[in-house]
């Protein structure tokens, strides 16, 4: 598929709205939408300054019906998005004015664009590399502030530069090397240079081993952390839930033992994204749906990040409640002691809790009451408290990488690295250094997009929604 062809997609959500946006990129672009564009004024599209809005109506040529009044936008290649010729027709939002607006676009000599494919030309034409295009889809579907953060310094190209930086100081290495095996006398003099190379080939390995090791962080950003809701039936999880979420996603009734499967939804807490699992109360059931859904209520326990234990306050504490207390503990997880019901009257302290648990352990209680809202700020800053030294401190202009892809070439050019610098060290053939170097630098070009293969594009940017 070239990129010679002129390609065209609403790119604006479907349904109603404000505006609908049309996107035409291609040699034919600006062509195309003179050919459909009236203006009152008599002005064309072809004469209109870059980046300015004319006002007209989209007009069938065939029959000069009127489609939609609209305000065009057009843009000079290489200045534009797509590096192309690009042109935007603002149409009313009604989602009939905008597709018929499409058909004739498409009419007058147009292909539909296929999802991603404006980035993809972005991408081919130079404007991005392949770590920016994967950093716009990131931000078009972050769900926290903190990682939309990450993904616009990635954007900018901040892993980008970073990866370049490291590809020079190897292909410094492998020019060396190159030197070494084509002029092995000469180069013999030059032979003090060895431990320099080495030295600066260690550096990028710890500088590879470090991006490597912000996928914990970057995962973490991307997925969110897994927070769960765990207790006793009863006490008010699937009201907390939704009081958390603001909507009515989980069934509450007054009797116990109403969630029966774990339920889980993204939120956004204190600008991280959190993954809250709401669990079925744990407690010793006859009854073969509830005793799985216990089952799955241990499992996403074990599997969590953060627990939020939740207790009735208008109640007695019961052997249960302790030992949901006991099951998070054992798992070393960060806990939250959630006291619910606080607008009733309450029947324990919060040092009857540290001395239930037996030990005291310091675990944080906060009064909540999940119908009246009471006491959710409270809640709230702790689990962002918690959820910060969890998912780490952010620093300015820091980069975090969150795809496998990128995680899984770091580590191949960090194998590659550490095997060449031992070679060289010892002085063992140039060529086989010069093997190892090469790897290292295919492995990192994967990453910017270099060395990527057709597929693995195609199936980064089918990912993208049509129209970006
Ligand atoms: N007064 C008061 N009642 C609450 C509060 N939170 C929940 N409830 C009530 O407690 C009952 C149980 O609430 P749920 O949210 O279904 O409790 P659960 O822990 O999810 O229960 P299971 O799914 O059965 O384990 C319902 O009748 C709720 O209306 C609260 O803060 N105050
Ligand atoms: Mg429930």
């Amino acid at each position: 598929m070239g990129d010679k062809d002129t390609i065209a997609a609403i790119s604006t959500p479907r349904g109603e709205g404000g505006i609908g946006i049309i996107r035409i990129s291609g040699p034919e672009a600006i062509y195309i939408a003179e050919r459909l564009f009236v203006s009152p004024k008599g002005r064309k599209l072809s004469q209109a300054p870059a980046r300015s809005l004319s006002y007209g109506f989209v007009t069938d040529p065939e029959n000069g019906a009127q489609v939609d009044e609209a305000l065009v936008c057009v843009m000079r290649a290489p200045n534009t998005y797509t590096r192309q010729d690009v042109v935007e027709i603002n149409c009313h939002g009604g989602m009939l004015a905008v597709k018929r607006t499409l058909e004739l676009v498409v009419r007058l000599g147009a292909r539909p664009a296929l999802p991603g494919e404006f980035t993809k030309r972005a991408f081919i034409n130079g404007r991005i590399d392949l770590a920016q295009a994967e950093a716009v889809l990131e931000i078009i579907r972050a769900k926290s502030a903190r990682e939309e953060k990450a993904a616009l310094q990635r954007l900018k190209g901040g892993l980008s530069s970073k990866i370049n930086a490291y590809k020079e100081v190897i292909a410094g290495a492998l020019a060396y090397l190159e030197a070494l095996i084509d002029f092995p006398e000469e180069m013999a003099e030059a032979d003090g240079e060895n431990p320099q190379i080495t030295g600066n080939l260690k550096n990028a390995l710890t500088g590879i081993q470090g991006l490597s090791a912000t996928y914990d962080e970057g995962r973490i950003l991307h997925d969110g952390l897994r927070t769960v809701i765990a207790g006793r039936p009863n006490v008010g999880k699937s009201s907390l839930l939704n009081a958390l979420l603001e909507e009515d996603r989980a069934i509450v009734a007054e009797l116990p033992g109403t969630t029966r499967d774990t339920l889980s939804e993204f939120a956004s807490i204190g600008g991280f994204a959190i993954r809250l699992t709401d669990t079925a109360g744990i407690r010793d059931s006859a009854d073969p749906a509830e005793s799985e859904g216990v089952k799955r209520s241990l499992k996403a326990l074990d599997e969590a990040d953060l627990v939020i234990c939740v207790m009735d306050g208008s109640a007695p504490l019961s052997a249960q409640d302790i030992e949901v207390l006991g099951k998070a503990s054992s798992a070393g997880k960060m806990i939250i002691t959630a006291a619910n019901k606080a607008d009733l009257p309450q029947v324990w302290s919060d040092g009857d809790i540290l001395h239930a648990a037996h030990g005291g352990k310091n675990v944080p209680v906060v009064r909540i009451s999940a119908k009246t809202g009471l006491g959710l700020p409270a809640l709230k800053a702790i689990m962002a408290e918690a959820l910060s030294q969890r998912a780490g401190t952010e620093t300015e202009g820091e980069i975090v990488i969150t795809g496998v892809r990128h995680k899984s070439a770091l580590d191949r050019a960090a194998a590659s690295l550490e095997k060449a610098a031992g070679l060289i060290e010892n002085r063992e053939p140039a060529e086989i250094a010069a093997l190892e170097l090469r790897e290292a630098l295919d492995a990192l070009g994967e990453i910017t997009g270099e060395m990527t293969t057709e597929d693995v594009l195609d199936r980064i940017f089918s990912q993208f929604c049509i129209g970006k």
